[in-house]
C-alpha cells in the first residue's frame, strides 16, 4: 500500500497561500511585526501513485488477443505487431500524448518504434522510459516482452491520469524488432542528431519484468539510476542483485553505447534460480526464472503478479523521481 502524497502545488496555489499568509500578517495581531519567513517552501516533488496491476494486466489480455487473432505470435514483420502498436498507440492519443511512429525494414520486412512524448518539461532534459513490443515467432511474447510494454503503457496513462508537471520532459517508447538484434532502439539512436542524443538525460528500459519465477534485477550501468531503483526496492523490503547477463542484450545497450545514462529492471528469463536467490525471493530452485522464455507457453499464465506489480510501482517510482 503506498501514502497518497498531493500532487505538486499549482504555482497559482502557492502564490495564493503566499498572499494569505502575508495578508495575516499585516493585519492581525502580528502586524508591524518583523516579517515572518514565508510559510510556504517549495513543494517536496510528488510521489509516483501506485500502479494498478490490474490495468497491467488487462493489457496482457490485450497483447494476448491480439497474438491469438494473428497467428500465435506478435513478431517483427508480422500483423501481431502491428496490432500491439494501434492498441498501445490508441490509449496514448486518447490519453493526450503527441505520438510518432518511426518506420524501418529489418530482415526484409518492414518494422516501427512507437514514441510518445508528454506535453510540457524541459526539452533540454528529457527522461525516457522504454520496453520491445515485439515477440519471438514461436508465441505471444507475454513476459518477453509483454509485461514491459503493459507497464510502460500504464505508467505513462498514470502520469496523464495525474497530468503530472515535471521538471523534464517526459518520452516512452515502444521498440520493434529487438527479437533481431535490438534493431529498432537502435535505428531510434542513430537517427538522433548528436544535439538531440545530449538530451537525453536517461534512458530506462524494461524487458521481462513478470517472470513466474522471479528475480529482482537492477540495472548497474549508471550509479544514480541504479540508487533510485535499490532504495525503491529496498523501501519494500524485497531484495535485489544486480543484473549481469544482460550487457548488449536488450534495448539500453544502443543508448549505452551512445554515452546515454541507462538503467532498468529484469526478473530473470532462462537461467537457473539458486537456493540462495529462492531464500530470499521464494520460488523454485533450480527452475529457469521464465521456463517459457523464447517458447510459445509465454501467454499470460507465465507472469507472476506479484513481481509484475513490483516492477511496475518502481518503474512509475523512477520516472516520477528522475523527471521532478
Ligand atoms: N534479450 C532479451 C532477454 C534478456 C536476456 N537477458 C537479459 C538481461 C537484461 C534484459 C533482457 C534480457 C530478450 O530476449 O528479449
Ligand atoms: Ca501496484
Ligand atoms: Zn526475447
Ligand atoms: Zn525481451
Amino acid at each position: 500500500m503506498k501514502l497518497s502524497v498531493p500532487g505538486r502545488l499549482s504555482t497559482a496555489a502557492l502564490v495564493a497561500g503566499v498572499t494569505v499568509v502575508a495578508t495575516l500578517l499585516a493585519t492581525g495581531p502580528m502586524a508591524g511585526a518583523a516579517p515572518a519567513r514565508s510559510s510556504v517552501t517549495a513543494p517536496l516533488p510528488a510521489a509516483a501513485p501506485d500502479i494498478p496491476v490490474a490495468n497491467v494486466q488487462a493489457h496482457l489480455s490485450q497483447l494476448q488477443s491480439i497474438a491469438t487473432a494473428n497467428g500465435g505470435n506478435r513478431a517483427h514483420g508480422r500483423t501481431g505487431y502491428q496490432a500491439s502498436l494501434n492498441y498501445v498507440k490508441g490509449k496514448l492519443d486518447a490519453a493526450g500524448f503527441t505520438t510518432s511512429v518511426q518506420q524501418f525494414t529489418s530482415g526484409g520486412r518492414t518494422g516501427y518504434n512507437l514514441i510518445a512524448d508528454w506535453p510540457g518539461g524541459d526539452l533540454n532534459q528529457v527522461v525516457m522510459a522504454g520496453s520491445h513490443l515485439d515477440s519471438v515467432t514461436a508465441g505471444a511474447g507475454i513476459n518477453d516482452n509483454g509485461s514491459g510494454s503493459a507497464a510502460v503503457l500504464e505508467t505513462a496513462l498514470a502520469v496523464s491520469r495525474a497530468q503530472l508537471q515535471p521538471t523534464k520532459h517526459l518520452r516512452f517508447a515502444w521498440w520493434g524488432a529487438e527479437e533481431l538484434g535490438m534493431v529498432g532502439s537502435r535505428t531510434y539512436v542513430n537517427s538522433l542528431s548528436t544535439a538531440n542524443r545530449a538530451k537525453i538525460s536517461g534512458y530506462l528500459n524494461f524487458d521481462m519484468i513478470g517472470s513466474p519465477n522471479p528475480g529482482y534485477f537492477v540495472y548497474d550501468d549508471d550509479p544514480a539510476i541504479e540508487k533510485v531503483f535499490k532504495d525503491y526496492f529496498a523501501g519494500i523490503n524485497i531484495s535485489t542483485e544486480i543484473e549481469t547477463e544482460g550487457d548488449g542484450r536488450s534495448d539500453h545497450a544502443p543508448f549505452k553505447n551512445a554515452g546515454i545514462p541507462v538503467g532498468g529492471l529484469f526478473s530473470g528469463a532462462d537461467y537457473l534460480k539458486t537456493s540462495a536467490q529462492a531464500a530470499k525471493w521464494g520460488g523454485t530452485v533450480g527452475q529457469p526464472f521464465d521456463r517459457c522464455y523464447h517458447s510459445s507457453c509465454d501467454t499470460t499464465a507465465n507472469i507472476s503478479a506479484t513481481a509484475l506489480d513490483r516492477n511496475s510501482d518502481a518503474l512509475a517510482h523512477a520516472v516520477w523521481t528522475l523527471s521532478s
